[in-house]
């Protein structure tokens, strides 16, 4: 691509100078044009491109179902059972296009034009309408799958560009069928973090689910889960959004019965589905998508529905003269209201390309319309529920009043004290908000470190006084009743709620600065819950921050380090012992020394130790032994892993295709079930995991290059029998470290402990201390490691999925007990510093 020459006028682009220079190198360069960004936002996006192709032929009645599965090896795989994308050559004016398969130019031209073209056939919304062609560009590889006929079709790429042609791999297992499959690896130098999350997937895909009632979403996670084991989910709703709007409200109490407001008209093209449910809570949740892309700043399709609420309950009110003249605001109307809206448009517009908010005017009134004379038989048919609905919006007022007077009193007495700022607060000089930091500080200790070490310019601290109220429990009256929380309001100035004023706001970041133990990660969640339901637009706007104070000091031949976190631990140890050990091997009957290991090759085995150790104990997790499967890929002619496992009480037995296996089964009159591939049978896993390894060529070729080295897989599992044999020379493997001109051995019993055994020479010769906490430091070391702007690292606090947060905060600080020992117990192995 021409980088520097101008671009020529507008009247000079011809389409092949736009396709060009949109090529998919464009993508790579700019990919926070096609898929906003590079963080995990943009990373989910990925899948949800590709499983928007395939809603669109589930939606065209061509396909019943969709599996998401993500790999071990960090891949991702969407297949579907419709048609298939199509394979035929292409006929096109286009030079560069004609006579090539369909599906190479569905995967590489941005505009190809047309049928094809992205925009053209999408029903579901794709984030920025370019599909599956930026996911190829994006990826470090990609391989699209097609069967047609009970043939299967295969064609891969690397970074967008065809490796391998299409070409025909063989018939499809389960004969006749069609279908499509996708599977990428996100490409790391494009992605900082390649991780896809699962509960991120699970989210959305329990909402496309919801917003295309009838289609089937199966989500497979091969990795290992919190609690050891791989997790599936499967997503399949006949109701739609009356069934979301019940979901979202499980937890909660329920003061109505889902109301539910469905038009549709056939001239316009224009429809909207809408649920909506009171329940006992103090806040609002409202989710509106358009084309199901979810719009967190509403638009055209929320104020219609708002507008038609109010005036309608309203008008019934006075009608029936049950609130005897009052009449409460819209939002005492819509407290503890959920409400889902989803609308279809022919032509959608958004505001920008996050598509964050609805524009299109016509939908206002349509909305408006819909939910006014649905809503308006609905409450006449239902006086009780009606009653209870405009009862609690009285009591919502009321407690609205009652805040009100609340924040008059904090106003005056906030004029009391000096410049209306608290006096613990040690300020900053400079009134350069944009340069100003707040630092808020557990306690008082810490806050005296803290004040002793900053920067008296831009940064002030604010201690305060052990953990401040959960606002998720409590009214609004209490929260501010609440010393600590008045304290914190009065520092930053810029009011809560809907008197929240951004341009008031006296620093330009706040940095939440708690230890690194367990009180220090509830208060920081208490003031996190405080930011989130008060001050949400500080979140929004990045302006939340979280120290990262350091967890050790290690101390070498009198100079000292600080390592942030045990990642990084473990980094620096594996670094100190490898610079003075190398990994000596002896010969199989491990009497005499065979080579030893060193340097620069020596990094590489350790780096690939580690991740073969990561497949070797995942895989181990699911009772899958990685050393038996490469025994067992010695019986294969051309050394490939097997694919199927049958245990039976003797052993196991491997097979490389599925009628093997069943012959032999039904030969021993063995049950199948170990063969079955779906997620939902208990051994369904293990066929999955097979293939998965089997599918692997990387774990393959990684123990090649070890047994180069001369560590076999086969010593995996060896465990040391040196009680036996008495000898110190009982294992293959040890760790030689030169200590001042002496060698010393480190007798290591099987590969596993090669990585531990190093970490544990590492420690050696050092001095590491763990901090406790913050006032463990002093104002110094706080500064060096903390504080300053220079060599600090600092965590913005971002909420990639409002609605999910929301659920999350309820779940974890709400009323409800159940949902909250529930999620504690499902992450409980994902916690690994708790501080005992
Ligand atoms: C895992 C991703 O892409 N499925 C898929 C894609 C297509 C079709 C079927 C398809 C569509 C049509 C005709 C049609 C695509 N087609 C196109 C294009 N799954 C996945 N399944 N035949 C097959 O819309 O007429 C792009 S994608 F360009 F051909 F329309």
């Amino acid at each position: 691509m021409a980088e520097s020459s101008p671009p020529p006028a507008a009247a000079e682009y011809t389409s092949d100078s736009i396709q060009v220079l949109e090529g998919l190198e464009a993508v790579r360069k700019r990919p926070g044009m096609y898929v906003g960004g590079t963080g995990p936002n943009a990373l989910h996006h990925l899948v949800y491109e590709v499983v928007d192709n395939s809603i669109d032929e589930v939606m065209a009645g061509h396909a019943t179902r969709i599996i998401v599965r993500i790999g071990v090896d960090g891949s991702c795989t969407v297949s579907d059972d419709g048609r298939g994308m199509p394979l035929d050559p292409m006929q096109h004016e286009n030079p560069t296009i004609n006579g090539r398969p369909a599906v190479e130019v569905i995967m590489t031209e941005l505009h190809a034009g047309g049928k094809f073209d992205a925009s053209v056939y999408k029903v579901s919304g794709g984030l920025h309408g370019v599909g599956v062609k930026c996911v190829n560009a994006l990826s470090e590889w990609t391989e699209v799958e097609i069967i047609k006929e009970g043939l299967v079709h295969s064609i891969a790429f690397e970074r967008g560009v065809v490796t391998k042609e299409l070409h025909e791999v063989g018939k499809s297992e389960e004969s006749g069928t069609s279908g499509t499959r996708v599977t990428f690896k996100p490409d790391p130098e494009i992605f900082p973090d390649t991780e896809f999350r699962y509960e991120t997937l699970q989210h959305r895909l329990r909402e496309l689910a919801y917003l295309n009632p009838g289609v089937e979403i199966r989500l497979m996670d091969e990795r290992v889960g919190p609690d050891g084991k791989p997790r599936n989910d499967t997503f399949h709703f006949e109701d739609g959004i009356g069934g979301y709007v019940a979901w979202l409200n499980r937890n909660r109490s329920k003061v109505s019965p889902v109301i539910r407001v469905y038009r549709e008209d056939p001239e316009t093209g224009l429809g909207c589905d809408i649920g909506l449910q009171y329940t006992d809570a103090t806040n609002e949740n409202l989710l509106a998508f358009g084309n199901t892309i979810v719009n967190p700043d509403g638009g055209t399709h929320v104020s219609g529905f708002k507008t038609a609420l109010t005036r309608t309950i309203n008008n019934y009110a006075k009608k029936t003269n049950i609130l005897k003249g009052l009449t409460p605001s819209g939002d005492d109307l819509r407290e503890g209201l959920t409400t889902v809206i989803s609308v279809k448009i022919p032509d959608p517009q958004f505001n920008n390309q996050t598509k964050e908010k609805l524009l299109n005017p016509e939908v206002e009134g349509f909305v408006s319309r819909a939910v006014g004379s649905v809503l308006g038989s609905w409450l006449e048919e239902n006086p009780a529920d009606a009653k209870q609905i405009c009862f609690k919006a009285i009591l919502a007022a009321q407690a609205r009043e009652a805040a009100r007077k609340a924040r008059e009193l904090i106003k005056r007495k906030g004029a009391l004290e000096s410049g209306g700022l608290p006096s613990k607060l040690a300020d900053c000089v400079t009134n350069d908000v944009d340069r100003s930091e707040l630092f808020i500080v557990e306690g008082d200790s810490a806050g005296g470190s803290a004040k002793g070490g900053r920067d008296h310019d831009t940064q002030a601290i604010l201690p305060l006084k052990g953990k401040i109220l959960n606002v998720e429990k409590a009214r609004i009256d209490k929260v501010l009743a609440f010393e600590e929380i008045r304290v914190l309001i009065q520092a930053l100035q810029c009011g809560i709620d809907q008197e929240f004023d951004i341009s008031k706001l006296r620093y330009g970041r706040i940095i939440i600065m708690t230890d690194a133990d367990v009180d220090g990660s509830h208060i920081r969640t208490l003031l996190l819950t405080f930011f989130f339901r008060k001050m949400p637009e500080l979140i929004r706007q990045g302006k939340i921050y979280i120290a990262q104070p350091p967890l050790y000091q290690v101390t070498r031949k009198k100079k000292s380090r600080y390592v942030l976190n045990d990642k990084e631990m473990n980094e620096e140890l594996v670094d100190l012992a490898l610079a003075h050990a190398v990994l000596m091997i002896r010969t199989p009957d491990c009497t005499a020394e065979q080579e030893r290991i060193s340097g620069d090759p020596l990094r590489r085995v350790i780096k690939m130790l580690h991740r073969v150790a990561d497949l070797v104990t995942i895989s181990q997790r699911r009772g899958i032994l990685v050393p038996d499967l490469l025994e067992a890929a010695k019986d294969d002619d051309q050394g490939r892993l097997p694919l199927f496992r049958l245990s039976y009480p003797d052993g196991d037995k491997f097979f490389w295709d599925e009628q093997a296996a069943r012959d032999y089964a039904e030969s021993k009159e063995l049950r199948l079930d170990d063969l079955a591939e779906s997620p939902n049978q208990a051994n369904g896993h293990d066929v999955a995991m097979l293939r998965e390894l089997h599918e692997n060529p990387e774990l393959q070729s990684l123990f090649k290059e070890l047994a180069e080295h001369g560590i076999e897989a086969a010593d995996w599992d060896l465990v040391q029998e040196e009680s036996v044999t008495g000898e110190h020379l009982a294992t293959r493997y040890a760790w030689a470290i030169d200590s001042g001109g002496e060698e010393e051995i480190f007798n290591l019993p099987n590969v596993p402990e090669i990585l531990e055994g190093l970490r544990a020479v590492g420690r050696r010769n050092i001095e590491l201390k763990r901090f406790k906490g913050l006032g463990e430091m002093n104002p110094e070391e706080l500064w060096e490691t903390t504080m300053d702007p220079g060599t600090r690292t600092l965590l913005k606090v971002t909420v990639s999925d409002g609605d999910e947060a929301n659920e999350l905060f309820m779940k974890l600080m709400g009323e409800e007990v159940e949902p909250r020992r529930a999620y504690i117990e499902d992450h409980a192995l994902e916690v690994k510093n708790i501080d005992i």
